[in-house]
């Protein structure tokens, strides 16, 4: 990719960007502590479990939601953990996200939805290729088909091919909107055009965004490393809140 384009223009045509950096050694430092008192919190759940709010999904054998985990405080994902740790709260409103959000194409962003996604050593399966889109609902649905979004991950710890780190199927952003489902035994392999997948190994800090149509997933982890990633949603304009 020509890096003298703008990020926007590079954002429409193949539907992701990369920014190196996003996010500063104290940023990442806070969001780390914060994910620790979450999975601290979380260390003998069993099953999919809300807290005030935060929703944590355990890690079970087939990686589908609902089942039970595959042992005692095994996490998938934890769902909207800015409504129990201010450093997520922050992160939401952060201006170095905003700005980012911004350079591709989007205006006014609001945040609409904010997880981190765990992938333990060894255990953890990987996000068969899907669509976001496909997962909004009411408002932020609205608000994305009026006014755009913009969807990023950003890496909490080194993610890479053995980690299951996060990849893109460029351009796939231009195609339909497909009816997918979760098996982590297929990774829905061949349903999407992979001529263009792209796994950008990611330091903690670096973040990647992606146009919310755009299919994307990732491996599992075959490392005996950790792979914490935070994945925010944004949709444009101003609708009420
Ligand atoms: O954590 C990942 O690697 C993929 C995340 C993802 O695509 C999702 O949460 O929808």
């Amino acid at each position: 990719m020509d890096s003298a384009e703008a990020p926007h223009i590079i954002f429409q045509r193949e539907g992701w960007f990369h920014v190196p950096r996003l996010l500063d050694r104290a940023k990442i430092g806070a969001l780390l502590a914060a994910t620790t008192e979450l999975e601290r919190v979380a260390a003998h759940f069993e099953r999919d479990t809300l807290v005030r709010r935060v929703f944590f999904q355990v890690q079970s054998a087939s990686g589908k939601k609902g089942e039970p985990a595959i042992f005692p405080g095994a996490l998938r994902k934890i769902t909207s953990p800015s409504s129990g740790q201010p450093a997520f709260d922050r992160l939401r409103r952060d201006p170095k996200v905003l700005a980012a959000v911004e350079s591709c194409g989007l205006v006014a962003p609001h945040c609409l939805i904010d997880q981190v996604n765990l992938k333990l050593p060894r255990v953890s399966t990987g996000f068969p290729y899907h669509q976001d889109e496909n997962f909004l609902f009411g408002d932020a649905l609205r608000r994305v088909q009026q006014f755009g979004g913009v969807n990023l991950v950003i890496a909490l710890d080194p993610a890479d091919a053995e980690n299951g780190g996060f990849e893109v199927l460029g351009r796939t952003h231009h195609g339909a909107l497909l009816d997918t489902s979760y098996d982590t035994s297929t990774m829905n392999a061949g349903l999407f055009d992979e001529s263009r997948r792209v796994l950008t190994p990611l330091s903690p800090g670096d973040a990647l965004l992606f146009h919310p149509r755009l299919a994307h997933g990732s491996g599992p982890n075959r490392s005996e490393r950790p792979r914490r990633l935070i994945t925010l949603w944004f949709g444009g304009g101003a609708l009420r809140e």
